[in-house]
Order: structure tokens, then C-alpha cells, then sequence
């Protein structure tokens, strides 16, 4: 299992730009999430639907989530855990995503007429999952779909101090370059479902502490990072003593559309066609009218 060395920021490193979460700085917010390809909203989810993610929780750990990993990687004390789309299983994950504020918060930063649900990512990396890093990424090369009106709404479930919070290219979702989906248990190895023709991305393990560009996001439990598809991010694995969870709903909107490409069955839909709207039960419409 290859590990990248990441070292220990300094509290001085630039942070995502943040914003409280209230209706009044949506625009401010969208804003930021133009030029820097991500935003964060402050105190954005409450307590009680904290709760309701927690609840969703065990059932996802319980056997409620068909599409559940829990590694242990070598050497490392702390389990690194994931589930994808189980809101359709998990009632606690479909009510928190329905029924929170959680759509009107993301919907005023997508600019687009529709809300369409993707698909749900949990995420929890136990203390001391020292070797559960996450290499340099976009979402996006991960999909079948086509179009730029696709977000990631990622909800800090514990506080997440600097040390192991995700970081982000500034800006580099604008060029609205694809890059090559690599293989997060190994990077150095070819991902099954990689484009071999796109470039790979231009950031590598242990380049992030130089470059001006990056913005780190340390998190309150209830904050929420809002982020493009096209973004780059990573995150360190977690060498903390405190659990480290997170629980995203990623969205799109009007100008996206299927392309039928290989990818995970999360993010596939065999009813569907190229160049088809994705919207369907699995991907249902929660705002706007299509
Ligand atoms: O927190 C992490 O390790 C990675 C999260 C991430 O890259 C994602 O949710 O897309």
C-alpha cells in the first residue's frame, strides 16, 4: 500500500473562504465558490440533523448500505470507512437529504433551474487511520455525465482540525480541464476505470505545503464545504486522536448530462442513455421543476 508523507500545516496556511450559512450570503458565497472552486458555509447543518446523520450511521455500519468499505490499512490502529448511495436504504440519510435545509442551502450556489441528487458519500476515518489519505483528485473523473453544474456539499460530522482537513487548488476549476481518475488505495497504480487518454493531475503527494494556491479547510462539526467537480482537493490520512467523519450529498444541475461511460455503479444508471438528462428514481429532481 503506497502512503504519501504529508507534513503538518501550520495554523498560518490560507483557508477555504467561509461564510455563516444564512440566505443573505448566498450570493457572497457563490461568489467564492466561482473563483476558488470552493466555499465554505459555518454552522450550516444543526445538531439535531447531526443526529439523524449519526443514526443513519450505524445503520450504514449495520448492514443497511450495500455499498459499504471498511479498511483497516497496515499499521494503522483506525478503521477507514465508506459507504455511496444508500439514502434509497438508509431513512435517516433520505430524510437528512430531503427534508434538512440542506437543498436551499446548496441549490442559490449551483445557479441552475433544477436540483438533481447524484448520489450520498460517507466518509470516517477513526483516530489514528494515519495512512487513509486521500490523493489529488476531481470528482469528476470519477462520472459518466457531462456539464460543469455538479457540486459536492460535504458535512464535517466532528471538528476537523487543520491537521487533517482537505485541501483545494484554488481555481482549478476553471480551465475546466479533465484530468485522469486515479486509484485512491494507490495512485501509482492505474485506476480500472481511467481514460488513459486525459493528463494526469498536476498536483503530486507532498507538493500541497508549497504551492500558494492551496487553501485548507479546517472544520466545526455542522460545517459544510461546497466544492465543484472540477476541483482539485486532497486530504492526509488521519493522525489525530479523535474520529474524523464527514457525510456529502453531491448534486447537479440543468446543463448536465449522461455519457454512458464506465464508473462505479454509484454513479451509473443502465435506463439511461448518452446525452440523456439524468434525472430518473435514482437520480431523482429535489428543487425546480425541469
Ligand atoms: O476526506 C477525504 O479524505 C476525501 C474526501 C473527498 O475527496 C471527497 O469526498 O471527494
Amino acid at each position: 500500500m503506497a502512503t504519501s508523507h504529508v507534513a503538518t500545516p501550520s495554523t498560518a496556511v490560507p483557508h477555504v473562504q467561509s461564510f455563516p450559512a444564512h440566505a443573505a450570503n448566498a450570493e457572497l458565497a457563490r461568489e467564492a465558490l466561482q473563483r476558488d472552486g470552493v466555499v465554505c458555509l459555518r454552522e450550516a447543518i444543526g445538531g439535531d440533523w447531526l443526529s439523524t446523520i449519526e443514526s443513519g450511521i450505524i445503520d450504514a455500519l449495520d448492514g443497511g448500505s450495500a455499498d459499504l468499505d471498511v479498511v483497516q490499512r497496515d499499521g494503522d490502529e483506525g478503521r477507514f470507512s465508506f459507504s455511496s448511495g444508500a439514502w434509497r436504504t438508509i431513512e435517516p440519510f433520505r430524510s437528512f437529504i430531503f427534508d434538512s435545509p440542506l437543498p436551499d442551502l446548496v441549490w442559490p450556489l449551483l445557479d441552475s433551474d433544477d436540483l438533481v441528487l447524484f448520489y450520498d458519500f460517507l466518509l470516517i476515518k477513526e483516530a489514528h487511520s494515519d495512512s487513509a489519505s486521500t490523493p489529488w483528485h476531481q470528482d469528476h473523473s470519477y462520472y459518466p455525465i457531462d456539464g460543469f453544474k455538479v457540486v459536492n456539499s460535504w458535512v464535517a460530522l466532528d471538528d476537523i482540525p487543520v491537521e487533517s482537513a482537505l485541501r483545494f487548488l484554488a481555481g482549478s476549476h476553471q480551465a475546466q480541464t479533465l484530468y485522469r481518475a486515479v486509484d485512491f488505495d494507490d495512485p501509482t497504480r492505474p485506476y480500472r476505470h481511467a481514460r488513459a487518454e486525459l493528463p494526469l493531475p498536476p498536483v503530486g503527494a507532498g507538493d500541497e505545503l508549497d504551492d500558494e494556491k492551496m487553501l485548507f479547510a479546517p472544520l466545526h462539526a455542522g460545517d459544510m464545504l461546497v466544492w465543484w467537480s472540477y476541483t482539485l482537493h486532497s486530504a492526509p490520512g488521519n493522525r489525530l486522536d479523535q474520529r474524523r467523519a464527514a457525510f456529502s450529498v453531491n448534486w447537479t444541475g440543468d446543463d448536465v448530462t449522461y455519457n454512458d461511460r464506465s464508473a462505479l455503479d454509484t454513479y451509473m444508471e443502465s435506463s439511461l442513455t448518452a446525452g440523456e438528462c439524468i434525472v430518473c428514481d435514482k437520480f431523482p429532481r429535489v428543487r425546480g421543476a425541469g
